[in-house]
Order: structure tokens, then C-alpha cells, then sequence
């Protein structure tokens, strides 16, 4: 690694291998014989040594849904976990769940800054990495102002020059951000969206553009021994370090879903398809770093479908069948398969689901409708993953094309060991004879 350092201009370059860096000296809080020659009494920062522990947030752009935002955890959790190391200094604040574009139910109260404990079995996600939720880390911390926040973007050219370069550089905003220097001036310098809650603040608000794995993040961190918090918005944009190898699947298996929701979903399952862990060869150990490789998995004795309307239908009118079209792709699997029930997951109007089951007479339609009380309970969130779970244990599970909640069910199949051939299936659209496999992931452990 080079190291330049051009006192009269204030900028430091760190040029190694294929990194560039371009930080402003006062962006920046150096680490002295890291980036720089100086001493450490030239430096201008405060480490924090004397406290236990040093938090990482994060936000995801706002339109994103669940599955999606289940995937930058991941990206998020694994950086934490190599930041955290052996020192276990670091802590990774769960960001509360704010409304969702897709959570449109008017009547199970409040679906906004819900806790992951709500959706998630915390205690599994804390052995992968340590994760630490909103309301306890606002305890732990006393103080409700963060102290560096980096909006990430993409380069403006990123995508053009076909060339893979990880970089990163503090550059004005591309976007509007969502936060504004207060007027007051006071210590808690920004105000602005922090996932709804009113009171939480930040010191320092900037861009940053970014181009790389979510492991770059780490050189931020180290730029900033000052910062007891950071926060990275638009996190999405940073990518996984490795997209399907052991340590992707470790993270995947620890984000076992909340017990309350797991038994609502076997209750369901046995009550009305026949099935058991214990008949379908799907019992997992309690702890999910316990488990092993698993092949063959049978399943409970029924199609289970994923069909994805709403936004879908529209934006991707060639590849989602209309109704008809998916009754008679369900009707065909149901045949060759020689089974009689199927179970629907589906966003789509009660309508349309009724259109549904009118062309599929003779065959056994279930389809999860909670009471009012579990709705409140466990709010949209919980009942999406209600049906990812029935979904999950299926014999057979068909999808739709390109849907992340999709993709997270036949996640969960390769972890349950079903054969992939049973998981990795679609739904084509109307007059599409054959239409494109999705890709096919298989675990790694
Ligand atoms: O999870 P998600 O990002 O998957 O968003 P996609 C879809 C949301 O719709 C889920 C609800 O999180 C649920 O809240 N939903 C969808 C369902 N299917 C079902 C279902 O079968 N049962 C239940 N109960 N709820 C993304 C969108 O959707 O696709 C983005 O989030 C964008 O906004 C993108 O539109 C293209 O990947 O399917």
C-alpha cells in the first residue's frame, strides 16, 4: 500500500492494489501508521477505548420489501461479524421494521418500528453474528445521537465501464438524503428519517460512494476511531462478499423464524395437509449451528405455490401468468405428481383467489387466512412468513419468476434438503410452452 500525503492541499490518497480511495483529510479522522505518518498527538480524534462497545447501523432504500431486506442483513451481519472478531467490540443494531410499501392491512394495528424478535428468533441470529435490536441498543448506548452516518451510493458510471474496481469516496449526494442539518446547530447535528424514530439524531451526515464488497465498509470503520456509532444508509448497495459459500449459509440458517410463528405454521400443516416434522423427515436440532447436511427430504403431502400478483402482474406481465393460466400450470403439476392438495401463498385480492379455486374443482385448495387476533398479533410480516414456512415444507414447491419471497422459500428448502428439483420451479406466463429454470443455489456447509 502507497500512502501520499499532501499537508498543504489536506488529502490523503491510499492507493493499493485495485483501491482507490479519495478522502478529504477532514472527512476522515486518521489512524496513525495505517493511512498516514503522522503521530498520534497530530490527531485529532478520541478513540473509544473506554467503552465496551462500538455499534454499526444500518437503513435499506425505502421501497424495498421484506425478502429483499432479509438479504442485506445477511451482507450486513457477515462484515459485522469479521468487524466484531476477537475483540467482540462491535455490535450490530437490528434496524426496527418501518411500514412497508406491501404491508397494507388496515387492521392490525400499528406496522411500524416492529422489533425482529417479532418476525425472528434473535438469540439464532446473535450465534452468527452480534446482533443487538433498536430498543436495547438505545439502552445500552444513552444517547440518541449517532455519531457518523454514510449515505451510500452508486457510482455514477458504475455500471458502464464493465470493469471491476472496489472504491469508495466521500462525493456530494446524488440523491436528495433524507436527513438536514438542524437549524439549532446543537450537538446532534442532522435530523431526518432514522427508521421513524423521532427522537435520534446524527453528528454527521455524507455521501459516500461506494463500489464493492460489504467487507470495504471496513476501512470506513477504521478511518473512524473516533465514532462510537455508524451508520451506513442505502446499505443495499454495498454486495455480498461471497454469494453462496459456507459462510452465506451460515448466516441464511441462523435467521431462524420466530418459535411463535413456527407453530402457528405446523399447527396449519397439521391440521390440514397431514403434515409433521416427524413424518416428512423435516425435524431440524433446535440449534442451528448443530446441523448438518441433509439430502432426500421428502415433504408434507401437498403442492405448495407461491403466486405472486399485485405490482407483479404489471411489472412483469410476460413472465406471471394470469389466474386461469396458473390453475391450469397447477392442475398439470397436481396430476403429474399425483396428488390432490395444494396450498396457495399468494398476495392477490381475496377475488382472485376466489377465481382461483373456481378452476380448480376436484382438487383440495388450502390457503392460510389467520384470525383477526393472530393478524394483530403478528402483523403482515408474520403471516407472509407463515406462508413462506407451509411453503417451505411442501413435497413440491412451484414460485414466481424473479419474486425474493420466492427465492427465501427455496432457501429454505436446500437447508431443509429437499431434492432441488422439487424447489427450484416456476410458474410460466400465459402462452410461454417451456419459460427459464429459476438458477438453481444449492447449500453449502
Ligand atoms: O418480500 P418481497 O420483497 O418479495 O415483497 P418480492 C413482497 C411482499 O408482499 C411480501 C407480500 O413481503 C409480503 O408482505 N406477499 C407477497 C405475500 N407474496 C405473499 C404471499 O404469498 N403471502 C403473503 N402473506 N404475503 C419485491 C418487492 O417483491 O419485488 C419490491 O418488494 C419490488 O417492492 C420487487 O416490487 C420487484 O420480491 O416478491
Amino acid at each position: 500500500m502507497a500512502v501520499h500525503l499532501f499537508a498543504g492541499e489536506c488529502i490523503v490518497f491510499a492507493i493499493w492494489s485495485y483501491i482507490i480511495i479519495t478522502v478529504k483529510a477532514d472527512d476522515f479522522c486518521q489512524i496513525p501508521g495505517e493511512y498516514s505518518e503522522q503521530s498520534s498527538e497530530n490527531v485529532d480524534c478520541q478513540t473509544y477505548s473506554n467503552y465496551r462497545f462500538r455499534y454499526i447501523l444500518y437503513d435499506v432504500n425505502p421501497p424495498e420489501g421484506f425478502n429483499l431486506r432479509r438479504d442485506v442483513y445477511m451482507r450486513i451481519a457477515r462484515f459485522v461479524r469479521k468487524l466484531s472478531g476477537e475483540d467482540g467490540s462491535w455490535k450490530l443494531v437490528l434496524p426496527p421494521w418501518t411500514k412497508l410499501y406491501h404491508w397494507q392491512s388496515a387492521d392490525v394495528g400499528k406496522q411500524s418500528q416492529l422489533p425482529w424478535r417479532l418476525f425472528f428468533d434473535v438469540a439464532s441470529l446473535q450465534k452468527f453474528a452480534p446482533v443487538v435490536e433498536m430498543d436495547e441498543f438505545l439502552k445500552e448506548y444513552d444517547s440518541t445521537t449517532i455519531d457518523e452516518v454514510f449515505v451510500l451510493q452508486h457510482y455514477k458510471d458504475a455500471f458502464k465501464t464493465g470493469k471491476w474496481e472496489e472504491k469508495y469516496e466521500i462525493q456530494p449526494c446524488v440523491d436528495e438524503p433524507r436527513y438536514r442539518e438542524r437549524a439549532d446547530g446543537g450537538a446532534g447535528g442532522f435530523s431526518g428519517w432514522f427508521w421513524g424514530l423521532p427522537d435520534v439524531t446524527a453528528r454527521r451526515v455524507r455521501c459516500l460512494s461506494f463500489h464493492g464488497h460489504a467487507s470495504q465498509l471496513q476501512d470506513t470503520v477504521q478511518l473512524h476511531p473516533h465514532a462510537r456509532t455508524i451508520m451506513f444508509d442505502h446499505a443495499e448497495v454495498a454486495l455480498h462478499d461471497a454469494f453462496g459459500d459456507r459462510l452465506y449459509w451460515m448466516a441464511r440458517r441462523s435467521m431462524r423464524f420466530a418459535p411463535a410463528l413456527r407453530r402457528i405454521a405446523a399447527e396449519f400443516r397439521e391440521e390440514h395437509l397431514n403434515s409433521t416434522d416427524e413424518a416428512d423427515g423435516t425435524v431440524r436440532p433446535d440449534d442451528w449451528t448443530a446441523e448438518t447436511a441433509v439430502t432426500g427430504t421428502k415433504g408434507g403431502p401437498y403442492l405448495a405455490v407461491h403466486l405472486r400478483r399485485k405490482d407483479f402482474v404489471w411489472g412483469r406481465p410476460k413472465e406471471v401468468p394470469s389466474v386461469i393460466g396458473a390453475a391450469a400450470q397447477i392442475k398439470a403439476h397436481l396430476d403429474k405428481l399425483e396428488m390432490c392438495a395444494v396450498f396457495i401463498a399468494t398476495d392477490a385480492p381475496e377475488e382472485e383467489f376466489e377465481e382461483l379455486k373456481s378452476h380448480l374443482t376436484g382438487y383440495k385448495v388450502f390457503h392460510y387466512r389467520p384470525s383477526s387476533a393472530v393478524k394483530k398479533r403478528h402483523k403482515d410480516g408474520g403471516i407472509a412468513i407463515i406462508d413462506q414456512i407451509i411453503c417451505s415444507h411442501a413435497r413440491f414447491f412451484v414460485g414466481t419468476y424473479e419474486s425474493t419471497f420466492s427465492f427465501r422459500i427455496q432457501e429454505e428448502r436446500e437447508i431443509l434438503g429437499f431434492p432441488p428439483e422439487t424447489t427450484f420451479n416456476r410458474l410460466c406466463g400465459d402462452g410461454q410452452k417451456t419459460c427459464s429454470k429459476p438458477s438453481v443455489w444449492r447449500i453449502v456447509f
